[in-house]
């Protein structure tokens, strides 16, 4: 291994993994980075069981004495933003300032998560009982288990267990199987915190957040598990789908982040720079990677000419390599197996009629030749094709063309999955009408903004295919709460509700 590789690892805590049958490959130049064993599901059980046990200690925990332990967590992540950083780097192949921009992404989380641990607010209710109180009060809910992808390899679960955490509920993280050594390090990271914590005084249980290390039949235990209240799963809309059939089957909740197909409506008022900036990194960042890249382009007839030749440049001065050179806006896909879905879904788009007008083909970077390398590609399409409508995860942006606004939306909203949406234009009356309830159907809907890279603070995920979860901001913790009715008497009598008289 490079030295590079072996000094991340060992920063990052990471680096003494030799044994086991999961093998783990940094997608840069496919060298082995560590062998894990996976978990067997009798381990799995008996980290429920270890989580049902912090579970009873932990709820009683004031929330905001639980937020502390978040705040130390954030100030951990704070110092350890720059070698995290490069760890995912190293493990999922986003570049550099994206693999520090997640560590970002995890801090703002665990600040807002601070202050929500003094609100968490519930409702007063006037009730039609003289001497009566009601009122409704947000309690916690039980064990967590939280599936993530590749892609966000840590945020995604640091936006789930700031707010679990703070909620009073423990934690079962189940990560990808192609970024289990950033999960190792997240635990490593999280666990300094509860040590300070501890150090200061507080209690907290162990096993308040555990991580399990396997594939979907680990997670498999999990989803099935009576006593893991809520499943928050993030991913494809074929692991959702199954994930959502059998949390229901046993009247579980599930918070579902699923796939995105999400598209940018360019109109002829735009500003131009702007959005090509805007749409070079939806569509090319994180190698296309990210449930919300930018996959549709729907762009009016009378600047496409424009548009193309504008995007035309920009993309041949995309520079792809590896994601560590500080140069490289693009680096590798995940595998060799994403690479082939690229050029599977490319030769599906000039079958149904479109036309490739740059990139697609892969790309050999001196050093790292056993990496899936590949140039962003651009594909006119003559109409809304079969496999424009399913979510391809590399980059592929098709250009469509609309005359009308309403056309446009049509076109928009006419996927199956409703993630993320946005609009170019600097007349108010197509931006407003793209955001009302006649425009985009979509979880989140943008003016002058690409589709991705949200903040913290807004609710975070989408309608239809993409499985109606939010996450992060806005009031998404109410999903980790149990929600309570309660009614206190404090007269001497005993009226009944809706006047029913009930006496002997
Ligand atoms: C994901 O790709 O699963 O809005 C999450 C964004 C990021 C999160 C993406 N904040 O692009």
């Amino acid at each position: 291994m490079i030295p590079a590789y072996q000094d991340i690892l060992s920063v990052n805590g990471v680096d003494g993994f030799k044994t086991g049958d999961l093998v783990v490959r940094t997608p840069i130049d496919g060298t082995v980075l560590a062998r894990l064993s996976a978990q067997t599901p009798a381990q799995v059980m008996s980290a429920v069981k270890k989580s049902q046990s912090a579970f009873l200690s932990w709820r009683v925990i004031p929330a905001p004495v639980r937020g502390e332990l978040i705040r130390l967590w954030g100030e951990e992540l704070r110092q350890e933003k720059e070698n995290l950083g490069k760890l995912i780097t190293l493990e999922c192949g986003k570049i550099l300032s994206e693999g520090r921009g997640e560590v970002q992404e995890m801090i703002d989380i665990c600040d807002f998560a601070v202050g929500l641990s003094r609100q968490l607010y519930g409702l007063t209710i006037a009730s039609e009982r003289p001497g009566h109180h009601m009122r409704e009060t947000w309690q916690p809910l039980g064990t967590v288990g939280v599936i993530t992808a590749f892609n966000f390899p840590a945020a995604v679960w640091a936006w789930n267990t700031a707010l679990a955490i703070i909620c009073g509920n423990p934690v079962i993280w189940k990560p990808s199987e192609k970024t289990p050594l950033t999960a190792l390090s997240c635990a490593r990271i999280f666990d300094r915190a509860i040590k300070r914590f501890r150090e200061n005084g507080h209690a907290v249980p162990d096993h308040l957040s555990q991580v399990i290390i396997g594939g979907a039949d680990a997670g498999q235990v999990l989803v099935d598990h009576p006593n893991v209240p809520l499943i928050s799963a993030t991913g494809s809309t074929r692991m959702g789908r199954i994930v959502g059939e059998c949390v229901a089957r046993r009247l579980g909740k599930s918070l579902l982040e699923l796939g995105g197909n999400n598209a940018m409506v360019v109109t002829p008022t735009a500003d131009l720079d702007m959005a090509v900036r805007a749409i070079l990194f939806g569509a090319v960042g994180t190698a296309g990677q990210r449930c919300t890249t930018l996959r549709r382009l729907i762009v009016h007839r009378s600047i496409k000419t424009k548009l193309i030749s504008a995007l035309k440049k920009a993309y041949r001065s995309i520079r792809v390599g590896s994601p560590l050179n500080p140069q490289t806006l693009v680096g590798p896909l995940i595998d060799a197996g994403s690479y082939k879905n690229m050029q599977g879904a490319l030769k599906k788009a000039t079958q149904s009629g479109g036309k490739i007008l740059s990139g697609g083909d892969p790309v050999i970077v001196k050093g790292c030749e056993k990496g899936a390398y590949v140039r962003p590609a651009l594909v006119d399409m003559p109409h809304q094709a079969d496999i424009v409508c399913h979510e391809t995860f590399a980059p592929i942006l098709y250009i469509l063309t609309y005359d009308t606004l309403d056309q446009a939306i049509e076109i928009q909203n006419d996927v199956p999955q409703g993630l993320s949406s946005c609009i170019f234009t600097r007349d108010i009356r197509e931006a407003e009408f793209f955001l009302s309830s006649a425009g985009s159907d979509c979880g989140i809907a943008n003016v002058n903004i690409g589709p991705s890279g949200a903040e913290i603070g807004g609710a975070f995920g989408g309608e239809k295919d993409t499985g109606g979860g939010r996450e992060s901001g806005s009031d998404s913790w109410k999903a980790y709460m149990r929600r309570q009715t309660q009614t206190v008497n404090y007269s001497s009598a005993l009226p009944l509700a809706q006047g029913v008289v009930f006496d002997l």
